[in-house]
């Protein structure tokens, strides 16, 4: 089978599983050469990597030789490397399911913002997920997340405890590789095994005992759909995703303030102190969701100084 090809499911330190396009899932070990790229990246293979393997002592063993080009990526800076180093959350999906919570924890719109710009930078189809809607007034919802309906985004209301909106959800991941992502409790676990028949994830409730705090879902890992495409469970990542993006870059993913954008006095207004910018007339105007605008420049912020303490 030397020069099998196959799709990373699930990642530990040293080795990985593989589903092969034979069929066949391998516990595979890593070729060391893999650790020793000159990329920024900290782990060599990533769950939705097409990985090339040869064969191991036993049928079901082998070795990742080569990981294939990634049509996209989500990562992360490694903690405590100041922005250095990267770690591959996943990569090669086609659907990014942004899942908050409507309540409990309490609903964060800026994390949607946070996330769209990821999708859109990665160009993955992203859809929110707003789930435990069983917890609140659905109105008072639907005032909360108007903007985003306004701005054309695809979003799904659900319980994953009571079934709402589940239907709807399985039909459009259908054949798709979706990746769930969001803070931890918002029911990223739940809505999987109630997405997935037979699939039963451990939710938080379940683990309390054993877990000591800690978040139940502590791997990123893929399971695949019987009708095609697959959904990738990964633990509550807080600063997924806006790896290496420019400060300048950000107002490109608002796209309301890309489009206020074109009016300000001068190129590469950042829309702060400058004179003559039409975003902070549109929003004064109430043109420009205030909120939004806020996001906006709180990403800005951070991303610039990230990239101070980087040094480059
Ligand atoms: N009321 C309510 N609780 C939910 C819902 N979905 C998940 N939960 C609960 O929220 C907690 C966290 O869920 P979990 O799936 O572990 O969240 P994750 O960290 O995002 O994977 C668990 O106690 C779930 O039972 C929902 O739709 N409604
Ligand atoms: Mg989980
Ligand atoms: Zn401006």
């Amino acid at each position: 089978m030397t020069g099998a090809l196959g799709t990373v499911t699930r990642v530990d330190s040293r080795v990985c599983w593989v589903r092969c396009d034979d069929g066949a899932l391998r516990k595979c070990s890593l070729r060391g050469r893999l650790f020793h790229s000159d990329s920024e990246a900290r782990n060599p293979v990533a769950v939705g990597d097409r990985v090339e393997l040869s064969a191991g002592e036993h049928e079901e063993e082998g070795r990742v030789e080569a990981v294939l080009p990634r049509r996209n990526k989500l990562s992360r800076p490694v903690a405590a490397s100041a922005g250095r180093f990267e770690q591959v959350i996943v990569a090669n999906v086609d659907c990014l399911a942004v899942v908050v919570a409507a309540a409990e924890p309490r609903l964060r719109p800026g994390l949607i913002d946070r996330y769209l710009i990821v999708a859109g930078r990665q160009r993955i189809e992203p859809v929110v997920v707003v789930n435990k809607i069983d917890l609140v007034d659905r109105a008072a919802l639907a005032a909360a997340l108007a903007v985003f309906h306004e701005l054309g985004e695809r979003l799904v209301y659900t319980s994953a405890t009571r079934g709402d909106g589940l239907a709807e959800l399985r039909q459009i991941l259908a054949g798709k590789r979706t990746v769930f992502a969001g803070h931890s409790g918002v029911g990223k676990s739940a809505l999987l095994s109630a997405l997935v028949p037979g699939l039963d994830l451990e939710t938080r409730r379940v683990s309390r005992k054993t877990d000591r705090g800690v978040h139940t879902t502590t791997r990123v890992t893929l399971f695949e759909l019987e009708g095609g495409g697959a959904l990738i469970d990964t633990p509550g990542v807080r600063a997924l995703g806006l790896w290496r993006i420019e400060p300048e870059e950000v107002d490109a993913y608002f796209r309301e303030i890309t489009a206020a954008a074109r009016q300000c006095r001068f190129r590469g207004c950042t829309h702060d102190h400058e004179p003559g910018c039409a975003v902070k007339a549109a929003v004064e105007a109430g043109a420009i969701d205030a909120r939004r605008f806020a996001s906006f420049r709180r990403i800005f912020v951070s991303l610039a100084e990230e990239r101070r303490e980087r040094g480059y």
